[in-house]
């Protein structure tokens, strides 16, 4: 790239200036002329630049999925991601890779890895970055192969495990990877099905024997597994004669997770850690659904098996990290803040036509820290303490009543690029619908027939974001509180089905009712919070202090920018009382110019 990095302090300040200039192309519009020839007004606001995300991770255009190898070296945070740098659409994908000092500036450096190897000559798939005993870091991806391309009309692709290392371990930016011609270093082997052998975890060392330890995700008919592989060098890897874990029925498992929890507190705990005080978390992304499950369980060292607790079900009835859209996730650990960080992709709900049109697919969701629950039961998740230093002005509510059928509108701020945090208390719970049972693996189908302008006892209460002051456009975040047998149960849901008017979206499509239940005990606390963030077509929101996480994307078509208005609501049959609510604007960051 020719750019010497020790002139960093004057590069910034050069990419602040380019990034101010580039703001002001992107405010100007009339950017889609020629859409607006072929397509009805509403059907061009979808493609608005207003609708860009402007705080979540994504480079300037183009298509994005996977995060991979999210690591810390030598003070800065590395992201790479799968990338396709010539269109809006999955192709050409490339490790592509940026580094920030604070998990919310990015810079974009050139990518990391690309084709280029008979070991990876049709494509540079998902991977985790794991740190060596000494420091070095060390990257194992996915490398797409020809077993046989006699016929180019019917090559036979097949799946194998690489690793590449940094050339310069003195470059805190880690810009130039090498791959060594011993790759792959985990080929195909007996009993693996060769097109569905994919996304090698970050490995893990165990001190006892010497050994390293990684998973890649595999499936046999319909059972997912974790093949499990040991090596002493990283370089020559054995695959055990067992999986790490398998379940029937759950199909291919993608972009396997598997890590340490402390039993006690907030800090994370490096990979390798294992024995006392310490569970074990195994997510995976399940083709099928194009959703995420994962299980709390205990990882046997002798055995080398890992097994699910009982409260933690093996399937797709499992436990979400996010109940909307988000996939492909990954944690690492941050050895600065002593942290466990979960990325996540989230990609577009829009039309593939107006993906193009618009030039940009994909945003990963806000870093969250994660750590065990004290039930032991789940995880919890929030967005890095980093996020808050994109506060700007800021109003707030306290002690506000919410009658049933009101709708309050939280003004003096814009809400299109927003951080709003609030907490309800629900002091009568007498009115609370009954619970169906029929619905208690299934949320979203529960949240389709009790949407948010469906009158109900205790709720539905909560947010309108991404609305019009007439409340024709609008997304809803809500609890609603029912009564089982024995206990009440709460439902978040997000309601996206007037989020927008644009004709190739209202009808029908992608818009699902996003929703999870939230283990709370409102008969113990009245109180229950909600913080959702707002990046003009995302929103995610952590109910209960980040017990529940649903993010969803929406395209308002007149909810944009300054239009966007937020409301507090309760369609409920008894009072709400809004405890407290503050709500941000949030400054953009420095995005990724460069790349
Ligand atoms: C689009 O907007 C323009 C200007 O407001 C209007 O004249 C035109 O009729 C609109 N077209 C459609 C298809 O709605
Ligand atoms: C590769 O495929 C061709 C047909 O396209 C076949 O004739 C050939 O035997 C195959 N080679 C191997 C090594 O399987
Ligand atoms: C390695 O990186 C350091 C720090 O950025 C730099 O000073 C040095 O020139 C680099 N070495 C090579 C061989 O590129
Ligand atoms: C291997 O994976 C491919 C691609 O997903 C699938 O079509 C095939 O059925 C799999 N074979 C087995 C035995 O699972
Ligand atoms: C995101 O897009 C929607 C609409 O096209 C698909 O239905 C989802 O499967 C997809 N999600 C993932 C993780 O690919």
């Amino acid at each position: 790239m020719g750019i010497t990095y020790r002139k960093i302090g004057k590069w910034m300040v050069m990419l602040v200036l380019l990034w101010i200039s580039c703001e002001k192309t992107e405010g100007s519009h009339v950017v889609h002329m020629r859409l607006q020839e072929t397509d009805s007004n509403v059907t061009l606001a979808v493609t608005s630049p207003a609708l860009k995300a402007a705080y979540h991770f994504r480079p300037p255009n183009n298509w994005i999925n996977d995060p991979n190898g999210p690591l810390y070296y030598k003070g800065y945070y590395h992201l790479f991601y799968q990338y396709n740098p010539k269109d809006a659409v999955w192709g050409n994908i490339v490790w592509a890779h940026s580094v920030s000092k604070d998990l919310i500036n990015w810079i974009a450096l050139k990518p990391a890895i690309e084709p280029s190897k008979p070991f990876d000559q049709y494509g540079c798939w998902s991977g985790s970055a794991t740190i060596l005993l000494d420091g070095t870091p060390a990257i194992l991806y996915t490398g797409i192969i020809a077993k046989n391309d006699t016929d180019p009309n019917n090559i036979l692709w097949t799946q194998v495990q690489n690793v590449a290392y940094p050339k310069n371990l003195s470059d805190p930016f880690l810009e130039e990877w090498d791959k060594p011609d011993y790759n792959p270093v985990i080929p195909i082997g007996p009993g693996v099905n060769g097109t569905a052998f994919r996304d090698p975890t970050t490995a893990w060392y165990s001190p006892e024997d010497k050994h390293w330890r990684v998973v890649v995700g595999s499936k046999w008919d319909l059972k997912g597994q974790a093949l499990l592989y040991r090596s002493k060098d990283f370089k020559k890897w054995v695959k055990a004669s067992h999986t790490l874990h398998a379940t029937r029925g759950t199909g291919m498992w993608e972009c396997p997770d598997f890590y340490p929890v402390s039993v006690k507190g907030l800090l994370g705990l490096d990979t390798s850690v294992k024995g006392k005080g310490v569970k074990h978390v195994l997510k995976v992304s399940l083709d099928l659904d194009r959703y995420e499950y994962y299980t709390i369980g205990t990882y046997d060292i002798t055995r080398d098996r890992y097994t699910p607790d009982g409260t933690s079900k093996d399937n797709k009835h499992g436990l979400r990290y996010d109940y909307g859209n988000f996939y492909a996730s990954k944690t690492f650990y941050d050895p600065e803040k002593k942290r466990r960080i979960l990325w996540g992709w989230a990609n577009e709900t829009d039309t593939v036509p107006e993906d193009k049109n618009k030039r940009w697919a994909g945003v990963q969701l806000i870093p969250r820290t994660v750590w065990l629950d004290p039930s032991g039961k789940q995880l919890l998740q929030w967005p890095v303490e980093e996020l808050n230093s994109l506060r700007g002005k800021q109003v707030s509510v306290t002690s506000k009543k919410v009658k049933p059928g009101d709708h309050l509108e939280v003004g003096g701020i814009q809400t299109a690029q927003a951080d709003v945090e609030v907490t309800f208390d629900v002091s009568s719970l007498s009115n609370a619908e009954p619970f169906d049972p029929k619905y208690m693996y299934d949320a979203q189908a529960f949240c389709k027939i009790k949407g948010a302008d469906v009158k109900g006892g205790v709720g539905p209460f909560g947010l309108y974001v991404l609305a019009t002051a007439d409340l024709q456009e609008k997304t809803a975040v809500f609890f609603r509180v029912f009564k089982s047998e024995d206990k009440h149960v709460v439902l978040m849901c997000n309601d996206p089905t007037q989020s927008t008017l644009a004709p190739s979206l209202a009808e029908n499509k992608y818009k699902p009712t996003f929703a999870g239940y939230v283990d709370v005990d409102l008969t113990k606390s009245s109180s229950i919070s909600l913080k959702t963030l707002l990046d003009h077509s995302v929103v995610e929101s952590f109910g209960a202090g980040g017990k529940t996480v649903i993010s969803s994307r929406v395209y308002p078509t007149l909810a944009q920018g300054d239009n966007a208005r937020l409301f507090i609501f309760n369609n409920g049959a008894v009072d709400i009382k809004v405890t407290k609510l503050d709500a941000w604007e949030l400054k953009k960051p420095l995005m990724n110019i460069g790349a």
